[in-house]
């Protein structure tokens, strides 16, 4: 299996994740010459995002989720769901609700990462937004998640890499606080996570790669924020 992915990609990392910790390994071919918006790529994926399963069969697997399920599936061992269906289901809605209600607000807010092109009323709108979504998401983590049978789950796949960008993007657009830290739960789940071995080592490649790509474009880098 081929996975198209990069070393700042928080989504990305969900899937290194999963796949260490089932010990699934996975080929990480360079993406086609042209990047996500060139022919190549949109033929594989016409989303024009990343990360992106190939399976042997060629057949491909889009969006993080999905691909997380497909891991699931496909390499039920170590499992990374609980076996009671409404524990998964709250596993489920953990990472739905920090998708669509906090990931969606960071990403409307790349347009304006660039202080010159920034309309502070789309951003102050969105920043809003991402705070009432990590809100709901700290009132769920007020009772812990469920445990897996592996010693993560797929909660533990795409909330810390999602806090994680929750915090680079903050710094980046400027805000005085991270708005993760307004909640104890989810700084107290993050430093957790962070003391996790696979997960761990994954934030700490995403946090090294981020900082040299941001020192390379002639930024500050973030690394001291996680
Ligand atoms: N909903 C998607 C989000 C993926 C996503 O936003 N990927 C970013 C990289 S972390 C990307 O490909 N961005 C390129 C772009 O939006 O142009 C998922 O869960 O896979």
């Amino acid at each position: 299996m081929k996975l198209y992915s990069s070393g700042n990609s928080p989504f990305g990392a969900r899937v290194t994740i999963a796949a260490r910790a089932k010990g699934i390994e996975l080929e990480r071919p360079a993406l086609p010459a042209g990047g996500l918006k060139g022919p190549e790529f949109l033929a594989i994926n016409p989303i024009a995002k990343i990360p992106v399963l190939v399976l042997e069969t060629a057949q491909v697997i889009v969006e993080s989720d999905a691909i997380l399920h497909y891991l699931e599936d496909r390499f039920p061992k170590p499992s990374l769901l609980p076996r009671d269906p409404a524990e998964r289901a709250r596993i489920d809605v953990a990472v739905r609700v920090m998708d669509t209600y906090v990931m969606a607000s960071v990403i409307r807010t790349f347009p304006h990462l660039d202080p010159a092109k920034r309309d502070a009323r789309v951003v102050d709108d969105e920043v809003r937004r991402w705070k009432d979504g990590l809100a709901v998401v700290a009132g769920y983590l007020a009772e812990p998640l469920p445990r897996a049978e592996a010693d993560v789950s797929l909660a533990d796949c795409a909330l810390p890499t999602a806090l994680h960008l929750s915090t680079r993007i903050a710094a980046m657009l400027g805000l005085e606080e991270d708005p993760m830290k307004a909640h104890p739960v989810l700084v107290d789940y993050y430093q957790r996570m962070k003391a996790q071995p696979i997960v761990g080592a994954v934030l700490r490649d995403l946090t090294e790669y981020q900082s040299q790509t941001d020192v390379k474009a002639g930024r500050p880098s973030l690394a001291d924020r996680h």
